[in-house]
């Protein structure tokens, strides 16, 4: 059962579709009161209670034991100390004798204690007095989530070729660079459905247009992809380039669709293209405009985007430089003490995402002029919302690829979305595995994160079990950074072994896509903690480096670096696969804790009992795939 409590006038958000009857919050079960302009509330939590929930955050699986912030951050840095990614996902599930799913629905910052300042009490500070909580009570962790699931609304559905194998990396900058990745898995006849062009392809930064030196014939190109099965997918940045002459700004400054400040002049800050304007995506106008602009680029035959830098990312502001500058003035032929030397060097590193310019931003929601701060979680999931609709209205669902790097509830059911940037760290290879039923729980079913690790050097044996998640992951695509070693599968030695990787997810495809549509159909989880399942067990309880996958499967990445495999809890009687290329070996394993031996070139998936799964052959890209042919594994 769900109710709403409704505390003020909330500013609305889109993030709830069903239309419910609100209670005032006196009747709000939980003790909660107002300090400070902020809205409080708290709950006990018993000791071997488990809080999940909040999406794409740092840290576990259960949430206990850590503060966590909804404030949606252009951070490239994800270790445990942090508090905040880039979405807010609002959403918590508490499991212990009884369960229930808590949803606050607020743009602005929410400050989450499960357990940090008392371990036995969770306490929540949302940053403003207008709020929307829904509480749902009743029933199982999965059911909970189901419920909260269908108020939401269905999530997005991705096209079939988007579960193919995908390769990005900043920057491909030209044709020949884009040719020659096509050129290396072919190749090696290691499949790939994508190839994903990064800020350089584009004309100085400007959104929907195309570098023509680099591109000379965007439109043909794209076609002659496509005719390799391969797509390409541009990424759309949230700043609009100030420039005179160039169509989106312009169009954007005479009909006042960007942000402003408080005097009415347009926010500038500066990003990738240098200056930049902000469109107001709060604005349903905005939003149609904004949306309409990738017609310039489905037009070319495109038919997948990645929108980024939508928290929104600012490097500087105008203000914010000189301000620095200033500071850094007085200070000249001083003898600068520890103190005044670190505030100078703060001063200068704090010039990016900077609270004091996200405070200076205005939206216009109907006739009202509304602080940035107060919508701030909402931008990127907007930004999206503009692309989705449009695409929804135009190429109809299912058949356009989009996903962002900033998101809120609601977002989910016109895009998917990535983790942003993490490391090329074993730990994230976990991170990852950790984000995905909590994605799942607000709706965003198609996700991944960038495999093989972002930032920093890759090693091959770290790309290869990053990998074998990424298999599973409905978006399964290998991202780098600029200066970063080179990460496609085909540039390791051994090749071969990558191919037998990423030809697992070809042979799987057919099982993937359709346990993704049946969650989707069903407002269920794709990847489910192992709790959920066995809420008995102790140690399936504990579990934070494993996943039930659809109602057949468990899967157990190996995460650690020199390791010849893993140890693998099983909480019931299974059968274990270990897939290869088009090899599978399969054996039956005994409930209980197991240390099984993966190679670097296969993909451990456990079956239970009564399960069967479908393969079919490996392609070298999904147009290619057989999926009428398959081959049944029973375990
Ligand atoms: O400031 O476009 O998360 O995937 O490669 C970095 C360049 C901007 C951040 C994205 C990343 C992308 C990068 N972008």
């Amino acid at each position: 059962m769900i109710t709403k409590y409704t505390s003020g006038k909330p500013i609305a958000t889109g993030a709830v579709t069903r239309v419910l009857v609100p209670f005032p919050m006196d009747e709000f079960p939980f003790a909660h009161d107002v300090e400070n302009e902020q809205l409080r509330f708290a709950f006990p939590m018993e000791p071997d209670a488990i809080v999940y929930g909040l999406g794409e955050a740092p840290r576990g699986i259960n949430k206990r034991g850590w503060v966590y912030e909804s404030y949606c951050s252009d951070d490239p840095f994800h270790t445990e100390t942090k508090q905040s990614l880039y979405a807010a996902h609002n959403f918590l599930l508490y499991s212990g004798a009884e369960c229930f799913g808590l949803f606050v629905d607020f743009p602005a910052r929410i400050r989450w204690d499960i357990g940090y300042t008392r371990q036995d009490v969770a306490g929540v500070t949302v940053d403003g007095t207008d709020a929307d909580i829904y509480l749902i009570r009743g029933g199982s962790p999965r059911e909970i989530v189901r419920e909260f699931r269908s108020v939401i609304g269905k999530s997005y559905l991705p096209p079939l070729w988007a579960f193919g194998y995908q390769q990005s990396r900043w920057s491909y900058p030209d044709a020949a660079a884009v040719d020659s990745v096509i050129e290396g898995y072919r190749a090696a006849d290691i499949p790939l459905d994508c190839v994903y062009l990064d800020i350089d392809y584009m004309d100085r930064y400007k959104d929907f247009t195309v570098n023509e030196e680099a591109f000379p014939d965007f439109a043909a190109f794209v076609r002659a992809k496509k005719e390799q099965g391969v797509h390409l997918i541009p990424i759309i940045d949230a700043g609009v380039k100030k420039e005179e002459g160039y169509s989106v700004y312009e169009e954007g400054v005479q009909n006042g669709y960007f942000c402003k400040k408080e005097d009415g002049s347009i926010f500038e800050a500066g990003v990738w293209p240098g200056m930049c304007a902000f469109p107001d995506f709060m604005q349903p106008a905005v939003r149609q405009w904004f949306g309409a602009k990738y017609q310039a680029l489905l037009d070319m035959g495109i038919d997948g985007f990645w929108n980024d830098m939508n928290e929104p990312a600012l490097f500087y502001s105008a203000e914010g430089v000189q301000n620095a500058l200033e500071k850094a003035a007085e200070l000249q032929g001083e003898n600068l003490d520890l103190s005044r030397f670190f505030a100078l060097k703060d001063t200068f590193a704090g010039l990016s995402n900077a609270q004091e310019d996200y405070a200076t931003i205005y939206h216009t929601i109907g006739n009202e002029q509304v602080n940035h701060q107060r919508v701030h979680n909402l931008y990127g999931a907007n930004m999206t919302r503009a692309a989705g609709e449009y695409f929804e209205q135009t190429a109809g669902s299912g058949n356009i690829l989009l996903f962002s790097r900033a998101s809120y509830v609601g977002a989910h059911r016109c895009a998917g979305i990535w983790f942003g940037d993490n490391h090329s760290w074993w730990s994230h290879i976990l991170l990852c595995l950790k984000m995905l039923p909590a994605a799942n729980m607000c709706g965003f079913l198609y996700c991944g994160a960038d495999l093989g690790g972002f930032n920093d050097n890759a090693t091959r044996d770290l790309v290869l079990r990053f990998l074998a998640l990424g298999v599973f992951t409905p978006l399964m695509r290998n991202h780098s950074a600029l200066g970063t070693r080179d990460q496609e599968a085909y540039r390791f030695e051994h090749p071969e072994d990558f191919r037998d990787v990423i030809q697992v997810r070809y042979r799987l495809i057919p099982y993937l896509y359709n346990t993704f549509v049946k969650a989707r159909d069903n407002d269920d989880l794709l990847f489910r903690p192992l709790s959920f399942d066995y809420p008995g067990d102790p140690i399936a309880r504990e579990c934070e480096t494993q996943l039930m996958l659809g109602d057949e499967c468990m899967i157990a990445p190996v995460y650690e670096q020199n390791a010849n495999g893993r140890t693998v809890y099983l909480p019931e009687d299974m059968t274990l696969l270990k897939l290869s290329g088009t090899r599978v070996e399969k054996r039956s394993l005994g409930k209980g804790l197991h240390y099984i031996r993966v190679a670097l070139n296969e993909v451990p998936l456990f079956l239970k009992k009564g399960a069967s799964l479908p393969l079919c052959r490996p392609a070298p890209c999904t147009r290619d795939l057989n999926t009428e042919q398959l081959e049944i594994i029973l375990a």
